[in-house]
């Protein structure tokens, strides 16, 4: 089916289809995050796929967090790659270096960087599922939630410690990688401050071997600045303050800085149910109430769109992306900044873009001189991402947009090809196929 939009597949089995993905990638204590193309665990695709895990098999689902979490490291960061044994990805565990990280977890590898804090939001709605199933899933899910509860709690703390290093509150990122949308025009500004050392130890990418278009993927050059910044970290000890402080990479992510105040709201409201301790769940809404202001205060003034900062430079970064509307994500906004902007996301210029072929917002606006339809983060729209928008608006009360975007989510996804990312006017998959965390809002969409 893969790429052909003449192929339509009904509700009932779409999520028949999806529930075969997860399965397929499943390596019994992980699912993979692709087939191909990723086959390690990733930290914030576990956390939607083991969303959608929990629809299909709810002690399966807290396997895949657990798996997760016992690779916390011992500050409580929670590493953006799970490694399992398989060597076709690169960068891999011996271009990581983290063995001598003295933070580092035992008995599993990981890489030395992080991704954006949803974890609380998956197990909220893990616990949401598994009570509409059965008395025996809730307890499984309940029992779960008080044994993660501290580990998300002390990872949620590691970032206020060590992630939040200047006044603009916003959360720092010291990669690409990490802000989960890599290769971003969000990120062209400070990356072209990042110049690769002439002792940067060369490397063959196998990325490309996985797609048919390189057009589908970051440029070499990207590259090679992504791999030159895991060599500056690996130089400062993966200690992470030091490698605040030498990253030549140093953004403040006004997406991420939303995501962690809307979980930390979420995990602070899980902490009430399971009686968690009362100062902690006041440090979170703390943290919440923090993040959020800060994500307000980087509105620009005219366009009310977010902006991240690049925090070596001391200078807001104002490039049009999906991540300007993050104030929807979380909150914070005076009530008419918050419809113009809510207008803006209905306009023409994004989802209301009148050659799309699903009315969900691309990650660049089509209007923009930035906008590549086929190239990864830089237009496709991703199903992940349309997912967390429709999620976060039901929460607020925004009931008819969050189904407009789920509907339009599920239309997007009905050729049953599970893109990573999709060309927003022809619907082409992108990328991989039988990408896990697309299989896993479907069945969070469908179910
Ligand atoms: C992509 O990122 C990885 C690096 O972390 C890669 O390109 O090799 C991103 O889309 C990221 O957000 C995602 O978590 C990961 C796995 O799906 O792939």
């Amino acid at each position: 089916a893969a790429g052909n939009r003449a192929v339509h597949y009904q509700p009932a089995n779409l999520a028949a289809r999806a529930a075969l993905v997860l399965r397929d990638n499943d390596n019994g204590n992980l699912v993979t995050a692709s087939p191909k193309l990723y086959p390690h665990m990733w930290s914030w695709d576990a956390a939607f796929i083991s969303m959608g895990l929990a629809y299909l098999d709810v002690g399966r689902a807290v396997r895949e967090l657990d798996t997760l979490l016992s690779a916390q490291w011992r500050d409580g960061m929670i590493p953006h790659i799970v490694f399992t044994s398989d060597t076709d990805y690169f960068p891999g565990p011996d271009r990581w270096g983290t063995d001598l990280a003295p933070q580092r977890p035992d008995g599993v590898r990981t890489s030395g960087i992080c991704q954006p804090p949803v974890h609380a939001i998956a197990l909220r709605r893990i616990l949401e599922t598994a009570r509409k199933t059965s008395q025996a899933d809730a307890e499984l899910a309940e029992s779960f939630a008080e044994r993660a509860w501290s580990s998300l709690y002390r990872w949620h703390r590691w970032i206020v410690r060590h992630r939040m290093p200047d006044a603009s509150g916003l959360v720092a990122i010291v990669h690409g990688w990490e802000s989960g949308m890599d290769n971003s025009p969000r990120w062209d500004e400070p990356y072209a401050a990042v110049l690769p050392g002439a002792d940067l130890p060369p490397y063959v990418r196998l990325d490309l071997l996985q797609v048919g278009d390189p057009g589908e993927r970051p440029s070499d050059d990207e590259y090679d600045r992504y791999l030159w910044l895991i060599e500056q970290m690996r130089r400062a000890d993966y200690n992470p303050d030091k490698v605040v402080q030498t990253s030549g990479f140093l953004v403040g992510d006004v997406f991420t800085t939303a995501l962690f105040a809307l979980a930390s709201d979420t995990l602070a409201g899980i902490g009430d149910e399971l009686g968690a301790p009362e100062g902690e769940i006041a440090e979170l809404r703390r943290w919440a109430a923090r993040a959020r202001a800060a994500v307000a205060m980087s509105c620009h003034p005219e366009t009310g769109m977010a902006r991240d900062r690049d925090m070596r430079r001391g200078r807001w970064l104002a490039t049009e992306t999906i991540a300007g509307f993050s104030p929807l994500l979380c909150g914070g906004l005076a009530h008419e900044v918050e419809q113009q902007l809510i207008s803006t996301l209905d306009s023409p210029r994004w989802s209301g873009h009148p050659d799309l072929l699903a009315a969900v917002p691309p990650s660049v606006s089509p209007e923009s001189e930035d906008f590549d339809s086929r190239r990864y983060w830089r237009g496709p729209q991703w199903p992940v991402i349309t997912w967390l928008f429709g999620w976060a608006f039901e929460q607020r009360g925004w009931q008819r947009h969050a189904s407009e975007f789920r509907a339009q989510g599920v239309h997007l996804v009905s050729d049953g090809s599970f893109g990573e990312y999709y060309e927003p006017f022809t619907g082409k998959p992108l990328g991989s196929t039988n990408q896990s965390w697309t299989a896993a809002v479907v069945l969070d969409w469908l179910c």
